[in-house]
């Protein structure tokens, strides 16, 4: 379908390098009341009218769970190095902690195996949001110091069963996001609205992870399997002099929370400052900054854009909510709409410079910890077109945007960055969490009615980088093809 539209271009990528792409269980499996799994604070939540886009739910999402063959036979044409995915926690503990579900377990042992034949290295996230909905009830989830405990025993029980397989482990998925939008902001599930409570979460969240690495040291046998966290580690940038002290604000209670403890053993003194109106922190005991701070081998950064901040010019102290809002603090803080970008679909801005950054600065502050892009990608309405009988997604802008992110990679590494990999957020179109199944991020396209998968443009060219290692840009014969195609595209936004 795609042929003769690329070829090696002048920007190559080290042999070395691991090229793959991701996806989380929640948001492309469905099957959710298949194989013994249980439910899920996402499945309550998204069953909870008013709360997603349409009210769509994961229960069939990309299914998966039932088409998995399909997809990981779509993997091998895309020369995929390693395929980065989150076991869903209710569906090996339906419960979250007590019996195992077997058949859930044996999902994911045989989608390695499968994985493993075809050359394809399994990376796997423990926690990607989908929290047993019992754990929710029984502790209030990761409010809870017990569920840091549930989930110290679901890592043992994993890493025992699958550990000598997996290429590299991630504990948390953007804890970020787990705690402040699930427990802060009611934006995500389980919904709550409370800053104290999002604080003790994301204290839960690092006791947690530096517990799982633990189990995950005394269970797993693969020698060189890594273990990692997948934080959306922000770019932040003030707009101008006197935002410095925004810029700062943000940085402590969005990235320095969980790179404190989890890499240097401690909460930084201006977070703790910061929030000392939301909470006096005594969900903090004796010896958990020693547990979550365990050495890793890799960190995970999930990039889409900079944060532009600015000081709310018309901040109000009484205004400041104890929940309710993005973070605590939120007020303080305005995000910046640089009109000057060009834009997704979701209207995120498009900045490939500002992953470059990133990546050299976090290696700078990071120095001995090897930096892996677990997620970038970008959200297009791509159009399925027919071409003789067959259908295509001609999304030149996914391959422009992703072209521009991993060229962007390559120059951080030029510079210094210790970046050994870069995965696309998404191998499939899927459920993105309120906003249902409208924003799609696949290199391979989702009938949602049908559930035919029809790979996209990008999954060629991304599949002809993961060949070559050289990005591949456009034949000569191709640029009036894609000229047409992109105009089609550059028309559809979300
Ligand atoms: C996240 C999650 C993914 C999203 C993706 C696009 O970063 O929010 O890891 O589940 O779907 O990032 O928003």
């Amino acid at each position: 379908m795609y042929d003769d539209l690329f070829q090696p271009g002048d920007i190559c990528v080290p042999r070395s390098f691991t090229l793959g792409a991701a996806t989380a269980a929640y948001q492309v499996e469905g099957g959710a009341n298949s194989g013994g799994r249980g439910r899920s604070i996402w499945d309550t939540f998204s069953h909870t009218p008013g709360k997603t886009e349409g009210g769509a739910t994961g229960d069939v999402a990309a299914d998966h769970y039932h088409r998995v063959h399909i997809d990981l036979d779509l993997m091998r044409t895309l020369n995929l190095d390693a395929y980065r995915f989150s076991i869903s926690w209710p569906r090996v503990m339906p419960t979250g902690e007590g019996a195992v579900n077997p058949d859930g377990l044996m999902f994911y042992s045989r989608l390695i195996d499968d994985l493993l034949d075809r050359g394809i290295q399994p990376i796997v996230t423990l926690n990607h949001w989908d929290l047993p909905q019992s754990l929710e009830d029984k502790y209030g989830g990761w409010r809870g110091r017990e569920t840091a405990h549930a989930f110290e025993t679901y890592a043992e029980i994993v890493g025992a069963a699958l550990g000598d397989r997996v290429a590299v482990w991630s504990t948390h998925n953007e804890p970020w996001n787990n705690s402040f939008s699930g427990y802060g902001s009611g934006a995500f599930a389980p919904g709550g609205t409370s800053h104290a409570d999002a604080l003790a979460a994301a204290h839960h969240l690092n006791l947690s992870h530096g517990l799982a690495v633990q189990a995950l040291r005394s269970t797993i046998t693969r020698p060189d399997a890594q273990i990692s966290v997948a934080l959306n580690n922000f770019r932040i940038e003030p707009e101008g002099p006197d935002d410095a002290d925004a810029a700062r604000r943000f940085d402590a209670i969005a990235n320095r929370i969980f790179t404190g403890p989890m890499l240097r053993g401690e909460y930084p003194d201006d977070l703790i400052l910061d929030t000392a109106k939301f909470t006096d922190w005594d969900f903090v005991k004796p010896g958990d900054l020693e547990i979550a701070h365990q050495p890793i081998d890799l960190l995970g950064l999930n990039y889409y854009e900079v944060m532009h901040v600015r000081a709310n010019p018309a901040f109000d102290p009484a205004s400041e909510s104890d929940g309710g809002t993005d973070f605590p603090g939120s007020e303080r803080i305005e995000f910046v709409r640089r009109d000057d970008l060009a834009r997704t679909g979701m209207d995120w801005g498009i900045e490939p410079r500002g992953l470059e950054e990133h990546l050299v600065a976090l290696s700078e502050e990071f120095p001995s910890l090897p930096i892996m892009v677990m997620e970038n990608g970008a959200a297009f309405r791509d159009t399925v077109v027919d071409v003789d009988g067959i259908p295509a997604v001609f999304d030149v802008n996914r391959v422009n945007y992703l072209s521009a992110h991993v060229a962007a990679t390559v120059r951080a590494v030029e510079r210094g960055a210790n970046v050994i990999g870069y995965l696309v957020w998404s191998l499939l179109d899927n459920f993105e969490w309120t906003a249902g199944y409208g924003p799609r991020f696949g290199l391979i396209h989702i009938d949602y009615e049908t559930l035919e998968r029809t790979p996209k443009l990008s999954s060629r060219w991304f599949a002809e980088l993961c060949a070559t290692r050289a990005l591949p840009v456009r034949t000569p014969s191709s640029e009036k093809a894609h000229a047409e195609r992109e105009g089609l595209d550059a028309a559809a936004t979300l």
